[in-house]
């Protein structure tokens, strides 16, 4: 069995630079959009990437595009957290415009990323090759980048060279997503991808990327807080061990630590409960991915 990539990428970029372009060509591949239930969350998915051996999600990141007031300032630099979700960011710009304040905005907040960030140099039909160079130079004084990549989103140019560059960056995952089929919980899948990164970071290579978290079910409690109950799968007795902890203390921090991100990821109070469940080589046995499908 070839090893199957998954993650999450973010597109920003100043307006009109192509976005919405690129994620239509990205949707119309074999892809499927979100359900209206994904706008409630703040980080919304925009389309998934699907193909045999690859599942690319691209989510957006309000908030990262305009400064305003000093208040605001402050909205701007937790939504801009959701750019330490993702494995890849894409800074989008059009070949055919000067840098300009806005892209100076978000290179500043791509800077403090540790997270790869490719150049996308849109609009590459619109412009001369010196010109392009200039461009790409220009940018590329102002910080560095994993990749720069001219694509023009319109004609399609590069655009299978971009999803297999975005794919080399990306870890060995699961496909969280059925290939034609959307659920209808997207919030489900992020939740899920926000205990599992805080299980890895926390347990510091204890346990294989290959650890699943099911999202079992999610819904509001008397108490007006939304109360997720998740299971996390691993594959042997001795990583449930680490899981959970001296006195469950190594569990009660991922919960606390994933309970953060759910609150700000969901903007409502979070009760979360999480249980672990040995389930030897379940990444081998097609049921259980569509088990654990994360649907209800
Ligand atoms: P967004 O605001 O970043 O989402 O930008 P849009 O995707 O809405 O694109 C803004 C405009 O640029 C639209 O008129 C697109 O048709 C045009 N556009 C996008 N990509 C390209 C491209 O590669 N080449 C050309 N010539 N136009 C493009
Ligand atoms: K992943
Ligand atoms: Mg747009």
């Amino acid at each position: 069995m070839t090893e199957h990539k998954s993650g999450f990428v973010a597109i920003v970029g100043r307006p009109n630079v192509g976005k919405s372009t690129l994620l239509n060509r990205i949707v119309g591949q074999k892809i499927a959009i979100m359900s209206d239930k994904a706008q409630t969350t703040r980080n919304k998915i925009q389309g998934v990437y699907t193909t045999e051996d690859t599942q690319i999600v691209f989510i957006d990141t309000p908030g990262i595009h305009k400064p305003k007031s000093r208040l605001g300032d402050f909205m701007v630099e937790t939504a801009y957290s959701a750019l330490r979700e993702v494995d890849v960011v894409l800074f989008m710009i059009s070949a055919d415009q000067k840098r300009g304040k806005g892209d100076d905005f978000i290179i500043e907040r791509l800077k403090k990323s540790n997270v790869p960030v490719f150049l996308v140099v849109n609009k590459l039909d619109k412009v001369q090759p010196d010109q392009l160079l200039l461009t790409i130079e220009d940018y590329a004084k102002q910080m560095e980048f994993a990749e720069v990549v001219p694509i023009s989103a319109t004609e399609g140019n590069n655009f299978e060279t971009l999803m297999q560059i975005i794919e080399d960056k990306l870890p060995e995952g699961p496909q969280y997503f059925p290939e034609d089929q959307i659920t209808d919980h997207p919030e489900y899948f992020i939740v899920a991808e926000l205990i599992r990164e805080k299980i890895l970071l926390l347990t510091r290579d204890e346990i294989p990327h290959s650890v699943a978290v099911v999202v079992d079910s999610m819904k509001r409690n008397d108490q007006d807080k939304v109360e997720i109950q998740a299971t996390i799968i691993v594959e042997r007795d001795s990583q449930k061990g680490i899981v959970i902890g001296k006195g469950g203390k190594m569990m009660k921090q991922i919960g606390t630590k994933a309970r953060q991100d759910i609150e700000h990821l969901l903007g409502d109070k979070v009760f979360l409960e999480l249980w672990v469940k040995v389930q030897k080589d379940w990444r081998d046995k097609q049921r259980y991915l569509t088990d654990y499908g994360y649907k209800e």
